[in-house]
């Protein structure tokens, strides 16, 4: 089972982009699922998931839920030893002001 990953539309949410940047940078297989910011029906479609009701949102091949960019990092660098844990953070914490 691949990562699953729940984002906004990345053209509009810096947010989306990183999360979806950090599984396609490294290669890790995934699926990603767009939701609506706009649709009015976000908060409840991301109900089932996250308390937060933002996204990025990963659920990973075991089934846990990570939500917070920073946390979905340490996750994958910690599962993808071979993807650079140090380039994960810093596309991070190098992009948070911007959100
Ligand atoms: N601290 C969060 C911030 C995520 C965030 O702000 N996501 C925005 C993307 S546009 C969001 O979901 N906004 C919808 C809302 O706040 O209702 C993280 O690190 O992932």
């Amino acid at each position: 089972m691949a990562y699953e990953l729940y984002i906004g539309d990345r053209t509009f949410s810096s947010w989306s982009l990183r999360g979806w940047l950090m599984l396609k940078s490294f290669d890790i297989p995934f699926k990603s699922q767009m939701l609506g910011l706009y649709t009015g029906s976000f908060e409840k479609d991301l109900a089932p998931f996250a308390p937060t009701r933002q996204v990025p949102i990963l659920k990973t091949p075991k089934g846990h839920i990570v939500f917070n960019t920073l946390a979905i990092a340490e996750t994958l660098a910690e599962a993808h030893p071979s993807a650079a844990l140090a380039a994960i953070r810093a596309i991070c914490q190098n992009s948070a002001p911007y959100g």
